[in-house]
């Protein structure tokens, strides 16, 4: 039977629980007889083990120096608890004012990674980060903070001389706002936790690697959601754009007749009335569910955004519905909370209530109804870009300042800045009927929303595989959507930034993510356009999207050249999708990233772990992609593997090259890939969608010795997987001398695969 075990002194008290052999929940409270509020992120029930020895773990110290003791191994230590804003920190507004902090004593050359989608290096030291979901307002920097996005989970890796590498991972389980400090204003030798809070809710995660640790994170808070075939495919978005359905079928067409695969047709706000939400502009589209079914017989999937803010309206059914069912959220006199989003003054649901989530899933009824095939959650960070009160506020006071010739251009200035600060004085309640307050659910509100959303699916086309696509978000959010990392720029900083962005999502349980390809705001140039594609294509999600009023961004924009090749490598991600699907349903099933950093296959090599311009997909392929503007040699570092030198294939040539450096060639069509020695994928020819599947699979491999090349299956859109419907099986090649010999191990044969034909492909040395 698991114990707990405790430190006090006569203020504070640190309750410590196992979990299971791997993950101890510490709790940290100022005031010991407080009760901790549970948000419902962690699913701590789920794996909560019975047999675990309590006599395992213990806690040594006093509460404002204690150390996590596992056996003889002392796991982690803690310092410096104090229930005030840490010295590290910046100073903060007024109605964050509660603050509890800690210190994680790190070794000065630990490696700390994860923390979810946060701009900067990959490996996290020296800067501070702080969780708290925002829009950065159309566009941000490479080193903006804090973006869209909060997940309060890092990893670190320790290294000392002459003994084993140890992988930690820590969790604060709390959604007030959060800061951490990673080496840098708290010390060399020092992680800084901090949260707005009056306790420290921390769980740490033992493992014998990063993807140890990763899956055993997923553990805690949920399994990433599977998504349909289809989501792998090439997606197609501009806001803007389609602007009406003659503009969809063209569109539509337009990537058939230039034999461009395409899946997926995105519908940004222009398509709905006057921007509310679940409505279309009838003018524009006068037929939804019949240009869905137009779409679907040209085998594309719809996706249409919806925004949290729901038009105050008389009359309008969806508000008129909300008022009804008192779902909006409320401001500290009990009123409807109103502020401005794209339809002009909105109510806001509070989707922390379980009836306001059946509320808004059922909304859903009509679109999924006929046959939309996903739903994309935009600007629920939540984005409120004033409140109605805050707008009085401000109006009076400018009047004011008019009269008596007191204004100045700064007030302008001044009121730009406070666009889309999250007002004060918002209020939640909760399943029990108490009041919570906004700065306490904030960075959940998306998790809520899509929890939601994700439900409509199981109710409304319960024969779908839900897709879900959200902006925002916090730990756990994996189960209900995948994400992307919003509102990047059209250069080439942005796109190098989305690679150690998506690859600490991947760390961080968010393995499904991309970046808008091209970028989202600004001019994109041709080449920049046709490096972004190459690097899109092995990256998990694939979508371009741009602004409006931005330059045209689709493959053909720009004329023959990059047209030819933007096919050819959106053709090679789809003759990849065998590989990605395997690798999307074992991180559905494990946690396991889809996109990895080189680190965390190779964690004996030391270069590997601040390069971030190249990663691995998969633990087969390494991607090189050229990040700078006419790079046509482009220097690659190839990993060693156990401390020893392996043969890389080069994918383009067949070259064999041993690990280390090199430079490579990576003129305009080129992008440097690799295939790692003794693996292999498995592969397809390209059709014009995934409704079509090829007959052909086409193992490719880098053989030295024995390939084993795993490769998962099932009818790509529906839940029958879940039944057993799949098809799961790993093929062998074994070398023979001069031959090579296949055989296939099925594990699952639930579902009939799709090839009727296998290709094998193991030249090497240019013999291709
Ligand atoms: O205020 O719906 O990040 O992808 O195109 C901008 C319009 C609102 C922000 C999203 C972007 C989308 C845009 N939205």
């Amino acid at each position: 039977m698991v114990e707990n075990f405790f430190l006090e002194d006569s203020e504070t008290k640190i309750e410590a629980e196992p979990i299971d052999a791997g993950v101890l929940r510490i709790l940290i409270k100022k005031d010991k007889d407080l009760e901790v509020e549970d948000r419902g992120i962690v699913r701590a029930e789920k794996i909560r083990s019975e047999d675990i020895e309590r006599g395992e773990w213990s806690l040594e110290g006093s509460p404002e120096n204690f150390s996590i003791v596992r056996g003889n191994s002392k796991l982690a230590n803690f310092k410096d608890l104090q229930f005030s804003l840490p010295e590290w920190s910046e100073p903060e507004e007024e109605r964050f004012d509660e603050w509890v902090s800690v210190k994680q004593e790190v070794k000065t050359e630990s490696r700390i990674y994860g923390l979810g989608e946060k701009t900067g290096h990959l490996e996290k030291s020296d800067a501070r980060y702080e969780m708290w979901n925002k829009d950065p307002g159309g566009f941000y920097t490479p080193k903006e903070d804090p973006i869209y996005m909060s997940i309060p989970f890092y990893i670190l890796v320790a290294s000392s001389e002459g003994s084993p590498k140890e992988f930690l991972g820590v969790y604060l389980d709390q959604t007030q706002k959060s800061k951490f400090d990673i080496k840098y204003k708290s010390g060399a030798e020092n992680i800084g936790i901090a949260a707005n809070s009056e306790y420290l809710l921390l769980y740490l995660i033992l493992g014998d690697s990063v993807r140890g640790v990763v899956e055993k994170y997923t553990d805690l808070t949920g399994k990433p959601l599977f998504p349909p075939l289809w989501a792998l495919g090439n997606q197609q978005c501009k806001w803007g754009k389609p602007k009406n359905e003659e503009e969809a079928y063209e569109l539509a067409k337009e990537f058939r007749s230039r034999d461009i695969p395409c899946d997926v047709l995105y519908f940004d706000i222009q398509y709905m009335d006057n921007y509310k939400i679940f409505t279309w502009d009838r003018e524009c589209f006068p037929d939804p569910e019949e240009m869905v079914k137009n779409l679907h017989d040209m085998d594309y999937k719809v996706v249409t955004i919806i925004d949290p803010g729901v038009k105050v309206e008389k009359g309008y059914e969806v508000f008129e519905s909300g008022l009804e069912n008192d779902v909006f959220l409320k401001d500290e006199e009990g009123e409807p909370f109103e502020g401005t989003l794209w339809p002009g003054l909105c109510g806001y649901p509070d989707f922390l209530r379980k009836n306001v989530r059946e509320w808004w899933r059922d909304l859903h009824e009509d679109f999924l109804g006929y046959g939309i095939d996903g739903i994309w959650d935009d600007m629920n960070e939540p984005v409120i870009w004033f409140g109605k009160k805050e707008i009085k506020e401000i109006v009076n006071d400018l009047m004011e300042k008019v009269e008596k010739n007191e204004f100045h251009l700064s007030d302008l200035v001044e009121i730009n800045e406070l666009s889309g600060r999250t007002p004060e004085g918002i209020v939640h309640e909760n399943d029990e009927g108490d009041k919570v307050s906004h700065e306490k659910v904030h960075n959940a509100y998306a998790f809520y929303e899509t929890m939601s959303t994700y439900d409509a699916f199981d109710k409304f086309a319960p024969d779908k595989r839900p897709f879900v696509m959200s902006r925002s978000g916090f730990a756990g959010i994996q189960k209900y959507a995948t994400t992307w990392t919003g509102d990047n720029s059209s250069n080439w900083d942005h796109m190098g930034l989305s690679i150690p962005i998506i690859l600490n999502s991947g760390l961080s349980g968010l393995p499904f993510t991309g970046a808008d390809i091209g970028g989202f705001h600004g001019e994109i140039e041709p080449e920049l356009l046709t490096r972004w594609i190459q690097l899109g294509v092995f990256l998990p999600f694939y979508r371009n999207h741009s602004a409006v009023g931005t330059v045209d961004q689709e493959p053909w924009a720009f004329g023959e050249k990059f047209e030819k090749i933007n096919r050819k490598y959106i053709k090679l991600r789809y003759k990849l999708l065998p590989y990605l699907y395997t690798l999307t349903h074992r991180a559905h099933e494990k946690g396991t990233p889809i996109a990895r950093p080189l680190f965390m296959e190779f964690p004996d090599d030391e270069e590997t772990y601040l390069i971030q311009d190249e990663f691995m997909l998969g633990s087969s392929i390494l991607v090189a992609p050229v990040l700078e503007k006419s790079e046509n040699k482009r220097h690659v570092y190839l990993p060693y593997e156990n401390g020893e030198k392996i043969e890389w294939e080069n994918w383009w040539s067949g070259e064999i090259l041993e690990s280390g450096h090199h430079l490579v060639d990576s003129p305009l069509d080129t992008l440097p890939l690799f295939l790692r020695e003794d693996r292999g994928i498995p592969m397809t020819t390209s059709t014009h969608s995934t409704e079509e599947m090829p007959d052909k699979l086409i193992l490719r491999g880098n053989l030295k010795d024995k390939i084993t090349i795993p490769i998962y299956y099932d009818d790509g859109k529906s839940e029958k997987y879940k039944e057993g419907e799949y098809f799961y099986g790993e093929f062998i090649i074994q070398r023979d001398g001069e031959k090579a010999e296949i055989s296939l191990n099925v594990e699952n044969d639930g579902y009939e695969p799709f090839w009727e034909e296998i290709e094998i492909q193991l030249e090497r040395e240019g013999k291709k």
